[in-house]
């Protein structure tokens, strides 16, 4: 039903029940939060504190800068994407929810068939919570990783990307504080207001999830960031997609177009590393790492370190490969697979599925565990697959220049921290090693402090118009048809 495609324009079920959006409110939304004045007064009354703690944690120091931003003005193809200078504390963060579809029916577990919910069964209020929170949690928390970023942007062209990821993410946690006020009370108000009291890496109260309370102290880290874990969020959100929870599921479809932008940046950030790499080897007449960081440029085998690092932790935010929890969220069709309607059977009581796991003896074993446990791992397999597709990418423009080096995906099983391969170390082809081993070789496969201060060193602000920090090539094109040069951000 939802293509999984990063493109530009995307998919909705059916563009004709789409709603324009109400910017005569205080808070835009397009789901007549006029008509309840309740849940509008809640809304109201967390809407300063959203912007309290936006000034706080948000973008450091870029508050006054006119930033070229788009904002939705309607969930349809025309007016999803509007561009304009805005103030980003000006930025109109609202509620928007794809159209609803009257026909639409329950597309996978126990109830399969039957109508979707448009109120919360009271059996699955507390699991549906749970869910929502853990998604609503990861949206400022990365808001809050990336606040530094500002100051030291490549070019003005990457320091309006790095806001425009900024600003939705905010929307994002719109969103799902919409749901919580909306559809639980009390219990979701409290939540709502908690959602801005964790902050990342808050050695008190963390965010949920272990990679968004990760540094993101610098623009590679950023990129990885974008490309991998912004990713996270789009198979997340396909699964939240499919939830027989309709304004869940509408509420999910609508950020995923949103989505598309941010994963672009990821992937098109890290293609311009690499070519500017390309470009100094050439220059150069070599691939020495040496000579290409003497040159400003970042070597190969440190973007293989990053890649390492933020590829191993996102593949953990999918949860263990065998979860009790996972088969409920199926059973009782609280969160499908990516792209429910692509798979045959959507019932999955007589599928088995296999697994390789550490047998504890510094090698591994198959094991078989019923379908709807592993749907965790089913998402995680079409995550990788999807992160390949980038990746293969990257190595054609390494190939097109002439040079044999390639980037590659490490085994799933590599540095995970969470299920049967946790805590066991391998190689990153994923082959069990002793932990000695593995010490001996961490520098040569994740990113080094001297590796992170060589990064760091080349992370000064480039804030003149049309011009490109030196580690990175310009993009090939600008933003809304705009040329490079582009005045994206105008400071004050
Ligand atoms: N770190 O049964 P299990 C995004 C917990 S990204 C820490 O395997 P389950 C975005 C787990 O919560 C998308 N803890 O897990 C991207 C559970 O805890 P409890 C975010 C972890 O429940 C970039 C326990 O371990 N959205 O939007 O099947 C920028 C047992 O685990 C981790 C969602 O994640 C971890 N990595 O599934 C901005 C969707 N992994 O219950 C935004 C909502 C697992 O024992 N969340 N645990 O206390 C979910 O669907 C599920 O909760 C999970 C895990 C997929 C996270
Ligand atoms: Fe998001
Ligand atoms: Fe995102």
């Amino acid at each position: 039903m939802f293509a999984g495609r990063d493109a530009k324009a995307p998919l909705y079920r059916d563009w004709s029940f789409a709603m324009s959006i109400n910017y005569q409110d205080r808070i835009p939304n397009n789901v007549d939060l006029g008509s309840n004045r309740t849940l509008q007064r809640a809304l109201e009354h967390w809407q300063p504190e959203f912007l309290n703690w936006w000034q706080e944690l948000g973008p450091r120091d870029f508050q006054v800068a006119d930033v070229y931003l788009r904002t939705a003005t309607s969930v349809d193809a025309k007016g999803w994407a509007t561009y304009g200078y805005v103030r980003m504390p000006d930025y109109r963060w609202g509620i928007f929810l794809a159209g609803r579809d009257p026909e639409r029916r329950i597309g996978f577990g126990d109830s399969y068939g039957q109508e979707v919910w448009q109120q919360i069964p009271g059996e699955y209020r507390a699991t549906l919570r749970r869910l929502i929170v853990t998604q609503g949690d990861t949206e400022p928390a990365s808001v809050e990783q990336q606040r530094m970023l500002g100051h030291i942007a490549p070019s003005l062209y990457d320091m309006r990307n790095l806001f425009q990821v900024n600003v939705e993410e905010g929307r994002h946690l719109w969103a799902m504080v919409y749901l919580l006020h909306a559809y639980f009370g009390r219990d979701g108000r409290e939540e709502a207001e908690e959602l801005l009291e964790r902050h990342s890496g808050d050695a008190d109260k963390p965010r949920i999830l272990g990679t968004f309370n990760e540094p993101i102290r610098d623009w590679l880290s950023f990129f990885m960031f974008t490309y991998f874990t912004d990713r996270d969020g789009k198979f997340q959100l396909k699964s939240l997609a499919e939830s027989s929870f309709d304004p869940l599921a509408r509420t999910c479809s609508f950020m995923l177009t949103e989505e598309a932008h941010h994963m672009f940046v990821g992937d098109t950030g890290i293609n311009r590393v690499v070519r500017r790499t390309l470009e100094v080897m050439k220059e150069l007449g070599t691939e020495d790492p040496a000579a290409v960081r003497n040159a400003g440029a970042i070597d190969l085998p440190t973007v293989q370190k990053y890649l390492n690092f933020w590829f191993s932790s996102s593949l953990d935010l999918f949860g263990s490969e065998t979860s009790s929890n996972a088969a409920s969220y199926f059973a009782n069709g609280l969160k499908g697979r990516p792209d429910e309607s692509r798979y045959e059977d959507h019932i999955a009581t007589d599928q088995a599925y296999v697994l390789e796991v550490p047998d504890g003896n510094g090698g591994f074993k198959t094991e078989e565990i019923p379908m709807r446990n592993a749907m965790n791992d089913v998402t995680r397999g079409s995550y990788v697959k999807d992160c390949d597709m980038g990746v293969t990418r990257w190595n054609r423009v390494i190939e097109k220049a002439g040079y044999s080096f390639r980037l590659s995906l490490p085994s799933t099983r590599f540095r995970r921290n969470i299920g049967s391969w946790a805590g066991v170390p391998t190689d990153p082809t994923g082959k069990p090693i002793t932990q000695d081993e593995f010490n001996a070789q961490i520098g040569n496969w994740l990113p080094s402090d001297s590796d992170r201060a060589y990064i760091m060193s080349l992370m000064h602000g480039v804030h003149e118009q049309g011009k490109m920090a030196a580690w990175i090539a310009p993009p090939d094109r600008g933003i809304d048809n705009n040329p490079v040069d582009y005045e994206y951000v105008k400071m004050h």
